[in-house]
């Protein structure tokens, strides 16, 4: 017991799992030198228990106690503030309220006080004494938050802050679904577990993650979520699971974060029993009215509905031929008497129709524009238009989509993924705030004036009151959320960009690398370069020049396939043959998608001269030895970027081991292990997507690395018993396009070959080989008689992303053993041992001397 409560007070060693993210309030190095800086006591004024200001006074009691190892005395009965920042407690007082309750005490104050909008807050910090006022009980629970952020950051300075939200509509949206199965389990594009709302159809009895989620969320700015996933199953407006989410609700409104709902068009007939869900229909009008008012009499504060509509099989008010308007407002009359948004998704499109071969200009980047042309006008003043960031589906570079600069009078929110459904599943660190602030501050150009996306999104370039952001995050059970600790990084500066947008992506990482790590000036370097190289280094190495992310689009969106993106009407295509790649969407000659923003962006984009590199084939169709501005052919990009990106990647883990020590170990290998797999499988997209593209161009690298591989040597060409070669498809997710599976699912097979040309001496020995998630084989490798190490192939259970059946790019993997001793002519052995329908399956052992990778 004893030695239980020493850790306790340390602190410090304490193994983590992630659970409080960034708000660990963990000691602080000099903690007790602070004490004089800070309040002795927490006044809140007009609290309410299960309301933000009570949660206020909460977290600042439990934070300051946590960072600084001082207790404060907590006063929630007080109904009357006291004068500025001074409590009757002799000496300094930290006072937590909304605007009003504390100018109904002061009233003098009140012409000391700045201009609060919605959510907006007033922080003053003077010599311990300490104000924090909200515009509503939200907004002083977000400026408790930001003190404790900045305390936990070790700054507990004089200032006075003023901070308003940007913009208004600050949403989170969960693909959840409420029953595990189908095609993409427990939460659609998930990579952190099992739904924290809702199992086997219903809402869960234990919600307590939930409200540990909207802690999270409050805590950067975020003030609503949508629980259940866009493709809605009708039955989340069951009587019984009305009430579960009037559970999800209340377990939310501590932290003044407030429920959102996601509806399916065809509810009306499908739960209601109708005949017809057409919006115009006074039957369906009535419905959808009866069936808000039930949830409001629920959910008082219910935040509004998130409609996915004539998408992906999705229905929609296009099944009636009438408008997406049409069906936008259906929902939004029904909402008006209860002051609810709907949130109208512009990520509506065809996916049957769209025919590449037959048509040079079907293009599905022109659906949204396209599909809400001539509505500006049509849409209910409480309806807003969620649109991507870009015209096809979070790729790992877009351009702005160009609706943003379309809609003048109909409000508009961006919808940002967090969850990293083409970058990598949180299986590979990709921190997004780069690639988010290149969108947010891309300039339309609207009538020739500044028109930068952030001031479309918050409502001032176009003079409108409503306009946000949507951020699909999609948290599950891990303990870690998202499925990795650093993913969380994302999770971060997406709040505090919905709030400032002008933040700064190094900014950002700083302060959640403080609060969730430590301030370790190490700690604070080596995570800040790993993630400020992590976008530009995955999309090196999994597409280029605005190719899109060059994944498997009819399976998982995790691996290498490029020839998956073309051929089908999804429309992601690349329009790669033999000679040329990318997609003319000129208006001259191609899809017209270019002539769809304003005029000076249009005719930037119409011609190669001047459309940026790293967007060309996204907007032309050119040879492969087309010349860059930098310089280099297309295809000679496309190799070297291919293998810098990876080539950075491998200096991941390198770098984070540095870090062994300087934090907890629990947290240090979690993430070692997947910067480890990373680097790995970094090299399967660099050799898959070279080896496709140098077979169809015939186009040799100039540096002759592409297709040779001289420390390698293939399953396939080793003595094999018990094995036998595999044609892999697609071909290129195999080096030399062959594999091995042991021949059944019961017997082991053995792959050898006698080291003849390695020269005795010190090597590391990589293997690589596919880990389906069909069984858990296991790998033995042996050099001579002595056993270098074993595996397994279970990494469908310790990594997130999506599992998948098949010997291809997603589940191609590697392990690598450091500092081999290997003899001339000694022999290698790998020993597969299958399980489950996995046959062990075996591409290559590379054995490579210090200091190379290949
Ligand atoms: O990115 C695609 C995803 C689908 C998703 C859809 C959408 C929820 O692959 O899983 O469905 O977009 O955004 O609606």
């Amino acid at each position: 017991m004893r030695s239980l409560l020493v850790l306790a007070t340390i602190g410090l060693a304490a193994a983590e799992d992630g659970l409080s993210g960034w708000l660990r309030y963990a000691r602080i190095k000099g903690a007790h030198g602070y004490h004089n800086k800070l309040p002795s006591a927490i006044v809140t004024l007009n609290a309410t228990e299960g309301l933000p200001v009570y949660t206020a006074g909460q977290e600042l009691h439990q934070g300051i106690e946590g960072i600084f190892g001082k207790k404060l005395e907590l006063d929630t009965g007080r109904k009357k503030g006291k004068g500025k920042g001074k409590g009757q407690h002799g000496d300094t007082t930290a006072t937590v309220g909304t605007v009003a309750a504390y100018v109904d005490s002061n009233p003098s104050a009140a012409s000391d006080l700045p201009e609060l909008v919605d959510d907006g807050f007033y922080l003053s910090v003077s010599r311990g004494n300490v104000l924090i006022l909200g515009q509503n009980e939200r907004g002083a629970l977000y400026g408790a938050f930001h003190y404790l952020s900045l305390l936990a950051q070790g700054n507990a300075s004089d200032f006075t802050l003023t901070s308003n939200p940007d913009a208004p509509i600050r949403w989170v949206n969960q693909w959840d679904n409420m029953q595990d199965g189908g095609t993409h389990g427990s939460v659609e594009r998930g990579y952190g577990g099992d739904s924290i709302f809702f199992w086997d159809g219903k809402v869960r009895d234990d919600l307590s993650r939930a409200g540990q989620y909207a802690r999270l969320l409050a805590s950067i700015g975020l003030n609503a979520v949508v629980a259940n996933n866009v493709n809605a199953d009708p039955k989340i407006l069951s009587p019984e699971n009305m009430d579960g989410l009037a559970r999800i609700a209340a377990a939310f409104r501590p932290y003044g974060v407030q429920l959102g709902v996601a509806l399916n068009f065809a509810s009306p007939r499908d739960l209601g029993g109708l005949d017809t869900f057409d919006p115009l229909d006074e039957s369906v009008i009535e419905w959808w009215h009866d069936t808000t008012d039930e949830l409001y009499k629920r959910i008082p504060d219910l935040a509004g509905y998130l409609v996915k509509a004539n998408s992906e099989g999705q229905p929609g008010p296009m099944t009636y031929n009438r408008t997406l308007a049409d069906g936008a407002n259906l929902f939004a009359r029904a909402l008006q008497p209860h002051g609810g948004v709907v949130l109208f998704r512009a990520f509506v499109y065809d996916h049957t129709s769209l025919d590449e071969d037959k048509d040079w200009k079907a293009d599905r980047a022109n659906a949204a524009v396209d599909y809400f042309d001539g509505l500006d006008d049509k849409f209910e003043d409480n309806v807003v238009v969620q649109i991507k960031y870009g015209p096809i589906d979070f790729q790992v570079r877009e351009p702005a989509s160009p609706l943003f600069s379309r809609l003048i009078k109909t409000a508009a929110a961006i919808e940002l993924q967090v969850t990293q459904e083409y970058l990598g599943q949180q299986a590979h660190l990709v921190y997004l705030a780069p690639m988010w602030k290149e969108i947010l501050d891309f300039d339309f150009r609207v009538d020739g004036k500044p028109s930068r996306t952030a001031d479309i999104l918050n409502g001032k370039r176009f003079n409108r009151k409503l306009g946000g952001y949507a951020g699909v995050v999609n948290v599950g059970t891990n303990t870690t959320w998202l499925g990795s600790h650093l993913a969380m990084s994302n999770l971060y500066a997406y709040g505090r960009l919905a709030w400032d947008p002008s933040s700064t992506s190094e900014g950002l990482l700083a302060e959640w690398i403080k609060m969730t790590f430590s301030d370790d000036k190490r700690v604070l370097d080596v995570i800040t370069k790993l993630s400020m190289e992590s976008w530009p280094a995955y999309e090196n190495y999994s597409g280029n020049l605005g190719i899109q992310t060059l994944t498997d689009i009819l399976l998982g969106h995790y691996g290498p396939n490029p020839a998956s993106q073309d051929g089908n009407p999804w429309g992601q295509w690349t329009r790669a043959d033999a000679d040329s790649i990318g997609m003319d969407r000129t208006v001259w000659n191609g899809t017209g998608f270019a002539g769809q923003y304003p005029p000076e962006v249009a005719a930037r984009y119409e011609k190669i001269e001047t459309t940026p590199d790293n967007l060309l084939l996204w907007f032309h169709h050119v040879p492969y030895t087309h010349v860059l501005k930098s310089g280099k052919t297309v295809i000679q990009h496309f190799y070297d970027a291919h293998y810098e990106g990876s080539a950075v990647a491998q200096t991941f883990p390198r770098l984070w081991k540095t870090l062994r020590g300087r934090i907890d170990d629990e947290r240090f290998e979690h993430v070692l292990f997947r910067l480890e797999y990373q680097a790995g499988h970094s090299l399967v997209w660099r050799d898959s997507v070279n080896q496709f593209y140098f077979n169809k161009s015939g186009i040799a690298d100039e540096k002759g690395r592409v297709g040779n591989h001289p420390y390698r040597i293939e399953a396939e060409d080793m003595k094999l018993s018990g094995y036998e070669p595999y044609d892999v498809h697609p071909f290129e997710a195999a080096s030399g396009f062959r594999a091995i599976v042991t021949s059944d699912n019961s017997t082991q097979g053995t792959a050898s070959v006698k080291l003849h040309d390695v020269k005795t001496g010190k090597y590391d020995v990589a293997v690589n080989y596919y880990d389906m998630a069909l069984g858990n084989s296991t790998w033995e490798l042996y050099i001579g008689c002595d056993r270098v190490g074993k595996w397994k192939g279970d990494l469908e259970y310790n990594l997130g992303r999506a599992p998948s059946p098949y010997v291809d790019g997603q589940t191609a993997s590697r392990v690598t053993f450091r500092g081999v001793h290997i003899k001339k002519g000694s022999t290698l052995k790998i020993v597969g041992t299958p399980d489950g329908l996995e046959p062990a399956p075996l591409d290559y052992v590379s054995i490579l001397p210090e200091g190379i990778v290949d």
